[in-house]
């Protein structure tokens, strides 16, 4: 009964794990990136559901008069018009949960790194350099001492606070919305966040409302012992103010694994001494990518078996079916 299965589409490059489960379990249509154009008529209206990690705009899912589901890739969904799709029942589902131990995790060795200089120091031994100059030098950063501030702590936030205080580090915190089950600090501003501590943790989704919410003032704020590491969306941050701070000295250092023009990092950045840099791989390992492309096919399933998809986002929620 494969002519009954229900026609995916997978726009663009896709996780390998993902698409092997597409195509096993679903008609697949693969095309090179998110453009109707690419599509006969026939084609578009065939169309039930979209499996991406790319992005799909209002005019994309209009083009498709069949689609009732849009699964992302990622916890983060700001390159999908969820508020279109809603408003056209359509439903949008993202990968919570099941990255957020890994990309903590990466956010400590990035915040390590970025005050310890361990990948400086690696170059260093590999460069033959500690034999021939001598031991590297000490560093002017550490993580003793230090106050964390967390910007967004949801559920990856809150994943690294629990890591910083096994590491015996202070944690504040700024949400629009103060935590009732937690005791760390919040802070109504980010300016006032910046301000409290010394270390300023970013992992807020992207989109419209923290777009260059990091600006030249609240680097200002954070000070010149500080350090902005940044895990959530590069939209976040304004990357040329974060450069003159950094170059001028107004911050110590920045630790970064996402840009605002990915794969594109700006030269000035890379030629920066106390950034360090990492290519958007804090979710990046097997045994998470494949949890997460099983997220993405199981919320498929779950949607056209039952109408009940398993992580909708939060302006789709109402479309799934009443228990
Ligand atoms: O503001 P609240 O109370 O909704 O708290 C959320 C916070 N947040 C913001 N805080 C300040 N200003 C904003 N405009 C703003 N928008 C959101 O960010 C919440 O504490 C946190 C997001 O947490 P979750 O929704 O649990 O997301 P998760 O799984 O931690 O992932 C965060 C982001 C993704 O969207 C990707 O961009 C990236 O990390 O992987």
């Amino acid at each position: 009964m494969s002519s009954a299965r229900p026609v995916i589409l997978l726009p663009g490059r896709i996780n390998p794990h993902v698409r092997e489960r597409v195509e096993t379990e679903f008609e697949a249509v693969s095309i090179a990136s998110a453009d109707a154009a690419l599509m006969d008529a026939q084609t578009l209206s065939r169309v039930q559901g979209v499996a991406a990690m790319t992005t799909i705009s209002a005019e994309f899912i209009d083009a498709l008069p069949n689609l009732t589901i849009i699964a992302n890739f990622g916890v983060g969904y700001d390159a999908v018009d969820a508020a279109h799709a809603a408003s056209r029942s359509v439903m949008v589902t993202n990968t919570p949960d099941v990255l957020s131990d890994e990309v903590a995790d990466t956010t400590i060795g990035l915040l390590i790194n970025t005050l310890r200089e361990l990948p400086r120091a690696e170059a260093y031994l590999r460069a033959g350099r500690w034999a021939s100059e001598g031991t590297y030098p000490l560093t002017p950063l550490t993580l003793r001492g230090r106050t964390a501030g967390i910007f967004g702590l949801g559920r990856i936030g809150l994943a690294i606070a629990r890591r910083l205080q096994a590491f015996d580090v202070a944690i504040h915190y700024h949400t629009r919305n103060k935590r009732s089950d937690v005791d760390y600090p919040w802070h109504e501003t980010l300016t006032d966040l910046a301000a409290a501590v010394d270390t300023l943790i970013v992992v807020v989704p992207g989109g419209a409302a923290t777009d260059k919410a990091v600006n030249g003032g609240i680097l200002d704020a954070l000070g010149r012992e500080g350090v902005l590491i940044s895990v959530g969306r590069g939209s976040t941050i304004d990357e040329e103010a974060l450069i003159k701070a950094l170059e001028e000295r107004r911050i110590a250092a920045a630790g970064l694994d996402v840009y605002a023009h990915e794969p594109h990092v700006p030269q000035a950045l890379i030629d920066l001494p106390n950034a360090c840099l990492l290519p958007h791989v804090a979710s990046a390992s097997v045994s998470t990518r494949n949890a997460m492309a099983n997220l993405v096919v199981d919320n498929l399933a779950a949607w056209f078996d039952s109408r009940a998809a398993i992580t909708p986002v939060p302006e789709c929620a109402g479309l799934n079916a009443k228990a």
